[in-house]
């Protein structure tokens, strides 16, 4: 798994027809569609303009490392052409398998591929109606047999293992054992089983939390920031929004700023976590301007400060205030989350660093490490002895 802990950043793409009606992914749900009504998202369903070289590219240049994309979300709409149904991409006026040429393109560039796959179907006959289900009504759901559902699951499971190349991470959503009717988890999906198959065909795959067995390779929280990280060094990936949805959402006002996504990447790497962070394509195949602009600002601070980013996690040393560290081997990465004035003082580190320098190009940074008894300077008087102090310019460069 060491390539997941050194990329640290991934793009998680979620995309479907749920892009059409674009006002979240779980719109059917949400506003408790029949599959009659949900129907018109399908029959329209064109990404003439979809290219995912441009996504790939955007990807790299941002600074992301690996993808992860929704190869069915919850709707049960497929990206690839599954032989097990005829809800999927090639049957929709677009006519092509979207997965195919979307791995192609992420691998050809360097990057891991992990497939997410939602354990929820709403589209399936055999899936028992439940309180996430748009038709939510618990008692119209004898006829209906989950052991078939979870034949489907594990048939769906073993093609995308099996028909598209090396997959290097599965990310199964999600499980929702014991509460009351509806419930699923291990026993509805057949995890043990469905674990030991993916493991059998792709021997080294990483497998996420949400199997309902326990915390997995991986834990997955999910648009929060854990404080403390999480516990144990179980390596773990924080998933994040742009603007709150994952799936496009056109009328959406709560986009992140650039700044506070960048300062979330360092927050989760210095708390030796992962952060992936999504993308909701539209219909017709592209990456909303409002999406691009924030993964291009992004690209042009992981440029020059990946080397705090990639292979690097948690230090022992504890920050100042409004400061983050990354640790690399024997590099320590300091991150100003504020600019302050002129000095920044660093516990602990006094006569255990032998250089200082700024990133992004390279320019030194001086310091003191002065005597705090020495007469001359009395301002230091009450720092403790082992504080180092850089010395920063006034102005904060770019
Ligand atoms: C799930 C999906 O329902 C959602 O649409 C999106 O795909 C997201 C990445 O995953 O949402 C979840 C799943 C698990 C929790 C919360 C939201 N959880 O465990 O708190």
């Amino acid at each position: 798994m060491s390539w997941f802990t050194d990329a640290r950043f991934g793009l998680f793409v979620h995309w479907g027809i749920y892009a059409a009606a674009a006002r979240h992914e779980w719109v059917k749900s949400y506003e408790r569609m029949d599959d009659e009504h949900y129907q018109r998202y399908f029959d329209h369903f064109d990404p003439d303009l979809y290219d995912p070289e441009v996504w790939a590219d955007d990807a790299w240049n941002a600074g992301m490392r690996y993808l992860v994309v929704t190869t069915k979300h919850h709707d049960g709409f497929c990206l690839w052409d599954s032989a097990l149904t005829g809800y999927k991409a090639t049957a929709t006026p677009y006519g092509k398998d979207l997965l195919r040429p979307m791995l192609d393109a992420f691998r050809a560039r360097g990057m891991r591929i992990g497939l997410y796959h939602s354990l929820i179907d709403w589209h399936h006959p055999d899936f028992p109606i439940d309180l996430y289900h748009p038709q939510r009504d618990l008692g119209e759901d004898g006829a209906r047999d989950v052991g078939k559902y979870a034949d489907y699951l594990h048939g769906q499971v073993r093609e995308l293992l099996t028909g598209y190349g090396p997959v290097d991470m599965m990310w199964f959503d999600f499980s929702y054992p014991g509460r009351g009717m509806g419930a699923k988890g291990r026993d509805e999906w057949r995890s043990e089983q469905l674990e030991a198959m993916v493991r059998e065909l792709q021997p080294g795959i990483m497998i996420n939390n949400r199997l309902d067995l326990g915390s997995g390779d991986f834990m997955t929280p999910e648009q929060v920031m854990p404080p403390g990280g999480v516990p144990g060094h179980v390596p773990w990936e924080a998933c994040q929004t742009l603007n709150g949805s994952w799936g496009y959402d056109r009328d959406n006002l709560d986009w992140k700023s650039p700044q506070l996504l960048l300062s979330m990447l360092v927050d989760t790497v210095s708390k030796g976590g992962n952060m992936l962070l999504n993308v909701g394509p539209n219909a017709r195949g592209e990456f909303e301007p409002r999406a691009v602009e924030r993964l291009r600002e992004i690209g042009r601070w992981t440029r020059l400060h990946g080397r705090a980013i990639y292979g690097a996690g948690a230090s022992g040393f504890t920050p100042p205030q409004d400061c983050r560290y990354t640790q690399r081997g024997d590099r320590l990465y300091l991150h100003l989350l504020n600019w302050p004035m002129k000095h920044v003082h660093l516990a602990g580190l006094a006569g255990r660093v032998k250089y200082a320098q700024f990133l992004h190009d390279a320019s030194e940074v001086r310091f003191l490490e002065v005597d705090p008894h020495e007469p001359g300077h009395a301002y230091l008087r009450g720092v403790p002895e082992d504080t180092l102090i850089l010395q920063l310019p006034v102005t904060r460069p770019d």
